[in-house]
């Protein structure tokens, strides 16, 4: 009798205490699964309204605002597209993806979306390996509505009344979307042709020509991801990852008017780009 009350006054509050201090001490369990692939993976935009697409955000909330101020946005009238990396590297990856929510923005994912979201699979798991990590010290910050919005995230958004496809990377010529690999709709900035004619996509500047160059159409491929290329205007492509987040600019463009490029410069060098 006595061990058992000394069980329930020593022993209880010990296991309690224990239970939570792993809490504070490891990351935040969660029961959110998080599937390692979008469960759409490849998303239809059917709509009447026009379609603004923008380049890599990188949570540069302050020049998002002002680019859609400046191309006169109008929320009632436009659908706003972005082209992934909406997070990381910038200020305030938060408050950039909370506002892609708000004003109901689609987005394709980057490969800094599916960074993320194995950090916060880690994160969930209880496990603390993250969080020495200062740069992606933010997500735990992130709700489990915001997690949600990331893994749904698709690879790809076609937009029929456009005839456009929006992507991060790109896309391989010739090959059904159904056929095109994550790595290349996420991380590809080339296009290699094999001596058997086969096409692969490469990560790589340096081997190849830039994937934008070798898509032959007849749909419009929008994409961002390749900063250091700037912008890239090819006959079915356009590539608008303006590197905002290394102090140059963030670019837009509606897919009615493709005549027009807007931008709005960068309020300060946030980061400098991955040798
Ligand atoms: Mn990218």
């Amino acid at each position: 009798m006595k061990t058992l009350r000394v069980l329930c006054f020593i022993g209880l509050p010990t296991l309690v205490g224990l239970w939570f201090s792993r809490l504070w001490l490891r990351g935040r369990p969660s029961r959110l699964k998080i599937p390692s692939s979008p469960v759409v993976r490849h998303k239809q935009l059917v709509t009447d309204k026009r379609v603004f697409v923008i380049g890599d955000i990188h949570g540069c909330i302050d020049e998002f605002k002002l680019l859609l101020k400046k191309a006169d946005v109008d929320l009632r009238t436009t659908v706003v597209v972005l082209a992934g990396d909406v997070v990381n590297k910038g200020p305030d990856s938060i408050a950039a993806l909370r506002y892609a929510r708000q004003i109901g923005a689609l987005a394709v994912r980057g490969n800094n979306e599916e960074a993320v979201l194995r950090r916060v699979r880690t994160y969930y798991s209880g496990n603390k390996e993250l969080l020495p990590i200062e740069r992606y010290r933010w997500i735990t910050g992130l709700t489990d509505d915001d997690v949600r919005w990331l893994a749904r995230l698709p690879f790809t958004i076609s937009i029929p009344s456009m005839h456009a496809i929006v992507v991060h990377a790109g896309l391989i010529p010739n090959l059904p979307l159904e056929e095109q690999s994550a790595e290349t709709m996420v991380s590809a900035r080339n296009v290699v042709t094999d001596s058997d004619g086969t096409m692969r996509s490469t990560t790589s500047v340096s081997e190849g020509s830039p994937i934008g160059f070798v898509w032959p159409g007849p749909e419009l491929v929008c994409f961002g991801h390749d900063a250091k290329r700037r912008l890239q205007r090819h006959d079915f492509s356009i590539g608008l990852d303006t590197g905002c987040v290394y102090g140059d600019r963030l670019t837009g463009i509606y897919l009615d008017d493709l005549t027009k490029v807007y931008q709005v410069k960068a309020g300060k060098v946030y980061d400098k780009p991955a040798q």
